[in-house]
């Protein structure tokens, strides 16, 4: 896993008007990444809508960017779901298709017991006997991952290999560095990622690099070369841009901004509302900033 670090996006599935999957815009906002630099993309997550979307559209987008992207950045797989034989499915799925990492969300709604929850990782790693980063995002699921566990975790299964930390509590992010050396530890909230990074993140995974890539990229390659007042500045011109995103529902405002990019991005799903007005308009002010 030693190569796995840098900026990876979280990548954004374009849909027409009727909210099926735009497979030709799905290409277009692949080669765009992949020309601003990141290192890598997180398919199939949060950002993804995959949570909206069918076992059969979940393949369908693990095939196409994998068709699109070849070898030419690194692919982590989100195969997380309610059901572990569902993510066992994916699983399996990505690692025919030659993704080099998969990743899960806790299973959610049900609100497990610990035991179960860690059962659901060590299954989808057996399973599938694939690299997999655990996706911590506490706020969908009050699935509270701290550093003990992730010991634990690490300890029983070396497939266990990073984690997605989406979230702010960079404390943790530090404990678990340091108490697990071989985690590879991406930062979550785009808006802390030069914090996460400078806490001991590896990288950051997130859905602003969608169109943000290279600001990201810079500002990654700053704070590696340690021109802090340079990545600070970055960071601080891209959080400016994700607050006013953060107002008006960041995953349409992303979409609408590429689509005002060149790159037809559509709605996202139900029940995401589409955005209003008043968003369209804040994204015009975010669009002369870029
Ligand atoms: O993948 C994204 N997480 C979620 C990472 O959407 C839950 C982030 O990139 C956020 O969208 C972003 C805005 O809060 O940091």
């Amino acid at each position: 896993m030693n190569d796995m670090n840098g900026i990876f996006t979280a990548l954004l599935t374009p849909m027409n008007a009727d909210y099926s999957i735009n497979d030709n815009s799905l290409k277009k906002l692949i080669e765009f990444n992949i020309e601003s630099g990141i290192n890598g993309f997180y398919v199939g997550g949060s950002t993804g809508e995959a949570m909206l979307m069918t076992q059969e559209e979940r393949k369908h987008i693990l095939k196409s960017v994998k068709e699109a992207a070849g070898n030419r950045v690194k692919l982590i797989a989100h195969v997380g779901s309610t059901c572990t034989d569902f993510a066992i499915d994916l699983a399996l799925y990505a690692k025919e298709l030659g993704y080099d990492a998969v990743s899960a969300v806790a299973p959610f709604y049900y609100g497990h017991t610990l035991q179960a929850v860690k059962q659901y990782y060590y299954d989808i790693a057996a399973a599938s006997d694939m690299p997999l980063f655990i996706y911590n995002f506490p706020a969908s699921n009050g699935f509270g991952l701290n550093a003990d566990i992730a010991a634990e975790m690490f300890e029983a299964d070396e497939r266990i290999a990073g984690i997605k930390h989406t979230s702010t509590d960079l404390f943790m992010l530090r404990q678990i560095k340091q108490r697990i050396p071989r985690a590879v530890v991406f930062n979550g909230f785009d808006e802390i990622c030069l914090a996460g990074l400078s806490m001991g993140a590896d990288g950051a995974i997130g859905s602003t690099y969608n169109f943000m890539g290279s600001k990201f990229v810079a500002l990654y390659n700053a704070f590696r070369s340690g021109d802090i007042e340079k990545a600070q500045k970055l960071q601080n011109e891209a959080s400016d841009i994700i607050a006013v995103m953060c107002r008006h529902g960041v995953f349409q405002c992303e979409k609408e901004i590429l689509t005002r990019m060149g790159i037809e991005m559509g709605p996202c799903r139900r029940p995401f509302l589409p955005l209003s007005p008043e968003g369209k308009k804040a994204v015009s002010g975010l669009i002369a900033l870029l």
